[in-house]
């Protein structure tokens, strides 16, 4: 081969590559850790959760994340939340009817917001929908299985998920500590298939934990956004009858079995945003300005998903959502891993109809993994202009 005629042995060659990209590493990561990373603060770390001030979090249904602060200065606090297990049916497309196992009756579970370094304190109700105060589905009747949570923000104990197992009628108190920032999915995790039976009727959501100091972009400067929308991306798996219509069942038991069966064919029947087809393309209006940052938060507990603002960009990416790694600049589609999460800003230049989706085509729109933002503001012929309508050839 032609290689055996080089005058450097291949031996040599490679060492001196080696050395090269051990060098050029050493520098790269001195220079990133220097200038981006942000140390933790002792003071914070090591805070006591004994001292932490108490505050709640009323939590609100997606895609809408509950009031917060982008940006702390205190000590951390020990923030509590409720969520109420709700067992419903929903038509999640034209005669298709999936029932759902719904964190605080919204699928995906609402998207509740701290502090890197607060403590979550959760309490978690089992318990016949009737009595919680939602308006349900008709049809909706008492929880029948057991549930639980599994916090992907969390350390211990299956995520949570071995210490908040209950069955209907059952409430428990869970306190954890958010080390790590990001956006983070949870999940419903009982065991065995029950596991992805529980997931895939929807029992997800994500929960945001925002470093103290906010988000910073590539250069270390500041980001902060005006509007916060979340994606929660949900894979369905809905059995058909002989007949080819969708199958429907009579309670959250009585669907298992046929929608296992559906699950093992590992090709999802839907694919949807915040529930349902057109919950963010038709029921939910989500508007933004120009000049406005929206932060796109997007989750997915079961599945890959690729997500694409169509007409903009991810000005900056955190491809598995966590905000304590460098975000990438300028991309035109990122990654949602499985059992993960991205997050990106962009601020809008132009007024219009963007649509964010998974970028899987198929997915978005022979399926309905999308949603509209409607973005108000002067148009700008500098960033585009039909110079020409259409016209026919000559
Ligand atoms: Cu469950």
């Amino acid at each position: 081969m032609q290689s055996h005629g080089l005058t450097w042995p291949g031996s040599v060659l490679g060492i001196v590559l080696a050395v090269l990209g051990i060098v050029g590493c050493g520098l790269n990561t001195a220079t990133v850790a220097s200038g981006w990373k942000i140390p933790p603060d002792p003071e914070i770390v090591n805070f006591k959760r004994a001292d932490a001030e108490v505050v709640t979090q009323t939590l609100v249904a997606p895609p809408f994340l509950p009031e917060h602060e982008q940006t702390v200065d205190g000590p951390p606090r020990l923030v509590k939340i409720h969520m109420n297990i709700v067992e419903r049916e929903v038509e999640i497309a034209p005669d298709a009817f999936v029932w759902q196992m719904a964190f605080n009756n919204s699928v995906p579970g609402p998207v509740p917001v701290v502090h890197q370094y607060d403590w979550v304190e959760l309490t978690l109700r089992n318990r016949a929908s009737k009595d919680v105060g939602f308006t349900v589905n008709d049809g909706s009747g008492p929880n029948l299985q057991q549930h639980n949570i599994d916090f992907h923000a969390s350390t211990g104990a299956l995520g949570g998920g071995g210490l908040t197992k209950i069955m209907p009628g059952e409430e428990v108190v869970l306190t954890w500590r958010a080390v790590k920032s990001g956006l983070f999915v949870y999940h419903c995790a009982p065991g065995g298939p029950l596991v992805p039976y529980h997931v895939v009727t929807g029992g997800n959501g994500a929960l945001l934990v925002l470093p103290r100091g906010g988000l910073r972009d590539g250069y270390g400067n500041p980001i902060r956004y005006d509007r916060a929308f979340y994606f929660g991306e949900q894979d369905y798996y809905v059995p058909k009858n002989p007949d080819g219509t969708w199958k429907r069942a009579t309670d959250f038991s009585d669907q298992m079995v046929d929608m296992l069966d559906a699950m093992d064919t590992l090709v999802p029947t839907h694919v949807v945003f915040n529930g349902k087809t057109g919950s963010l393309t038709q029921d939910i209006r989500l508007e933004a300005k120009v000049g406005e940052t929206l932060l796109m938060l997007h989750s997915q507990a079961n599945y890959p998903s690729w997500p694409h603002l169509i007409g903009g960009h991810g000005d900056w990416v955190w491809p598995y959502g966590k905000f304590n790694n460098q975000p990438d600049e300028g991309l035109e589609s990122w990654d949602v891993v499985a059992g993960g999460s991205a997050a990106a800003v962009y601020t809008f230049k132009q007024p219009g109809l963007y649509v964010y989706l998974n970028h899987n085509l198929i997915m978005a729109f022979v399926k309905d993994a999308k949603a509209y933002i409607h973005v108000e503001g002067e148009w700008n012929n500098e960033l585009m202009e039909q110079v020409s309508p259409p016209t026919a050839v000559e």
